[in-house]
């Protein structure tokens, strides 16, 4: 990778690249804790973590909020005469900032990389035109493609839902922009697709037919699976549960519902779940809830790396700043393997009031920093063991004798109901969960002792 991206345009001139200074520097465009080539266990921390920027909230969003307009003015796109120059600034602005970060990864949806043109043809032809500049820069900076998506929510013809539309015309018009977006994503060596259904659910039941929505869901999703192969995209599609916002409710509520959905529909192979902390939050889970539950299915796939307000129940995507977080959630994705085709992408947004072009390196800076310390924590976890080892023991019962007859299918709930009546009630069962003490276990990895 180039030390950072010197494009024909500098758009943070006072800023050069971030490098890790350690814990006790005081430079608030320095690393105290990511020191991306750092071996932590078998990999370099980098390989662990593989950050990802997400285009939409760092370079479109503007801090407009319900009440009140834009307070980000972005140099790159006030200064345009045209959509197509905005798109072609915001892209250099993009690398730039990417490079200088030093994150290896980025994310994007169709709009955000292109503006929508008069036509589905010219809004293709915009994205295919920037798809060619991009392709350009992931080479001059070795930046590369986390994943690509489809926005099938901001535009109002979507206010009825995409691929769940009750108008055929309009789930139509949704493979219009699903379809090029999978081109771009192939074009741009993405490793993986994702589908968040923002409006893929109802506003009410008093006027939808949900058994028909989720069919042709369903069947919209295999459609672009089937495309995307023949096409031969091999990297992995995403589903991203959230419970709801902007519908009352979404089809992908959290992780169980998008898991049993998947099987159903026979998609389970080629789809695992991206998951994101904010949403977990809002479907009423933990976030590593969410991680533990895609992993005990074998489809965990990709995080995007946030955090709400657990007051307020919005989906207000802060960058992740709990060590406690991140920690339970590294200890979950090291438990799973780690990530093969996905990553941690910051779907995260400085706040209205971060006025500042430094504000944007603050806060990736910050959660890039407490995955770091996360991933430390949890390879402690690993190597320490009293975890591991307790949850082990807890249920060594079943690896041995009657249990593990149990386990492997090999007893009928006679048999099984004997072994109870045979063991009788004595204390069994009265064995301390020990939560506590392994709640302090952890307490003591994070303050490093
Ligand atoms: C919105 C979602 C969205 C997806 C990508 O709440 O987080 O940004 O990640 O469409
Ligand atoms: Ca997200
Ligand atoms: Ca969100």
């Amino acid at each position: 990778m180039t030390d950072f991206y010197a494009g024909e345009k500098e758009y943070f001139p006072k800023i050069k690249k971030i490098n890790y200074e350690g814990p006790k520097s005081d430079n608030p465009l320095a690393f105290k804790y990511y020191d991306a080539e750092k071996k932590v266990g078998k990999k370099k921390m980098k390989d662990h973590l593989r950050f990802a920027v997400a285009y939409w909230h760092s370079f479109c969003a503007d801090g407009t909020d319900p009440f009140g307009s834009a307070t980000h003015i972005h140099p790159w796109i006030s200064g345009a005469k045209t959509p197509m120059d905005a798109a072609s600034n915001k892209m250099d602005a993009a690398f730039e900032f990417i490079t200088k970060l030093g994150a290896e990864f980025y994310a994007f949806h169709d709009r955000d990389m292109a503006p929508e043109g008069a036509s589905p043809a010219e809004s293709e032809k915009n994205l295919f035109t920037m798809t060619a500049k991009a392709k350009k820069l992931q080479k001059a900076t070795g930046v590369k493609l986390l994943w690509g998506t489809a926005n099938l929510f901001s535009n109002p013809r979507f206010m009825n839902g995409a691929a769940t539309n009750p108008e055929f015309s309009v789930v139509a018009l949704a493979a219009t922009q699903v379809k090029a977006a999978i081109d771009a994503t192939i074009e741009l060596g993405g490793q993986g697709y994702t589908f968040w259904g923002g409006r893929e659910g109802y506003m009410s039941l008093i006027n939808t037919d949900l058994k028909k929505e989720k069919d042709n869901l369903a069947r919209f999703l295999i459609m672009a699976r089937d495309y995307a192969r023949k096409q031969g995209f091999k990297g992995a599609f995403y589903i991203e549960p959230k419970p709801m916002e902007p519908s009352k409710h979404q089809y992908d509520f959290d992780t169980e519902t998008v898991i049993g959905f998947l099987r159903y529909y026979g998609l389970d192979n080629d789809f695992r779940l991206n998951i994101e902390a904010n949403h977990a939050e809002l479907a009423g889970h933990d976030f590593v809830h969410e991680l533990e539950t895609a992993a005990a299915a074998g489809l965990f796939g990709s995080v995007d790396a946030n955090r709400g307000d657990t007051m307020n129940g919005w989906d207000t995507d802060q960058f992740p700043i709990s060590y406690y977080e991140t920690a339970l959630a590294m200890n979950a994705i090291l438990k799973a393997g780690g990530f093969t085709t996905g990553g941690l992408n910051f779907d995260a947004k400085i706040r209205r009031n971060s006025v500042d072009l430094s504000d944007l390196f603050i806060a990736h800076i910050g959660g890039m920093d407490a995955f770091a310390i996360g991933l430390e924590i949890a390879n402690r976890i690993a190597s320490d063991g009293v975890i591991p080892n307790f949850i082990k023991k807890r249920y060594a019962s079943f690896s041995a004798g009657d249990g593990a007859k149990f386990a492997k299918g090999e007893l009928d709930l006679e048999q099984l109901a004997k072994i109870g009546t045979d063991a009788g009630y004595g204390n069994t069962g009265i064995t301390s969960g020990k939560q506590e003490y392994l709640e302090n276990v952890l307490n003591g990895y994070l303050l490093g002792l």
